[in-house]
């Protein structure tokens, strides 16, 4: 098969304070590795990967992996305007962690305007529970996530746990804005490329009248 093949693109953002564990997050979603010493991001790094979002639909994700250290910020920023998804990461022993997530969401929104980003909010270093370690409470957690329209995981980059997890849920919902007109292609905006723009077209036109679509304008090509 050819791994470079691919429907659709999405370019994913992964925000949050420095050590939360973005880069872990990355390294153990693409390579199936974890690090205890890990260099901190300098400005910005690139990672990709693929996914089946259904059968014969092929993703390719292209992930932006942003330094949480604010003298980047300025770098980190241009980067906002075109990622269709962002992974909002926090560290479940760090408050001062959770307590920017607002922050970081209210800035992404605003600067990407009139494009809108679909995000999924990450309690990270879950491990550190079974330690007594955590100072922020699930609940709390998914209240925010509650407030701010998207959806709540823990996960841990250091043993894997809901790590897959989380970054499907966020393609799957991408994928799923992309079909129903939540997401639209826009000259100018690279934050989702269709290998076959049509194609997503009469997909969107049979879902939205199934009675007369016909199931081979399922893909995006192909
Ligand atoms: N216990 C535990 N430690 C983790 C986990 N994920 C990351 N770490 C550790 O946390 C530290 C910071 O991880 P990074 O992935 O570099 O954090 P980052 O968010 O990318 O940081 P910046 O690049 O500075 O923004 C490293 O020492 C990691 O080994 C986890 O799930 N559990
Ligand atoms: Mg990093």
């Amino acid at each position: 098969m050819d791994l470079t093949l691919w429907q659709y693109q999405f370019r994913i953002i992964m925000l949050g304070d420095s050590t939360v564990g973005k880069s872990s997050l990355l390294k153990r979603y693409t390579e199936d590795l974890f690090m205890e010493s890990i260099n901190q991001t300098v400005g910005v790094d690139f990672y990709v990967h693929f996914l089946e979002v259904e059968p014969g639909v092929r993703v390719k994700l292209q992930f932006w992996d942003t330094a949480g250290q604010e003298r980047f910020r300025s770098v980190t920023r241009s980067y906002y305007r075109n990622s269709v998804g962002g992974l909002l990461v926090f560290d479940i022993t760090n408050r001062a962690s959770f307590d920017h997530i607002k922050e970081w969401h209210g800035e992404v929104c605003e600067r990407v305007q009139p494009h809108k980003v679909l995000f999924v909010l990450v309690g990270q270093k879950n491990d550190r529970d079974a330690q007594g370690e955590r100072v922020v409470s699930r609940e709390e957690a998914e209240k925010l996530a509650g407030q701010l329209g998207m959806p709540y995981l823990e996960v841990s980059a250091k043993t894997g746990q809901n790590v897959r997890d989380a970054f499907e849920l966020l393609t799957r919902r991408v994928y799923q804005g992309l079909l129903s007109g939540e997401v639209q292609l826009q000259e100018g905006w690279d934050g989702v490329k269709c290998a076959a723009p049509q194609a997503l077209q009469l997909q969107r036109a049979s879902l939205a009248q199934p009675s007369t679509a016909s199931k081979n304008n399922k893909k995006c090509c192909g």
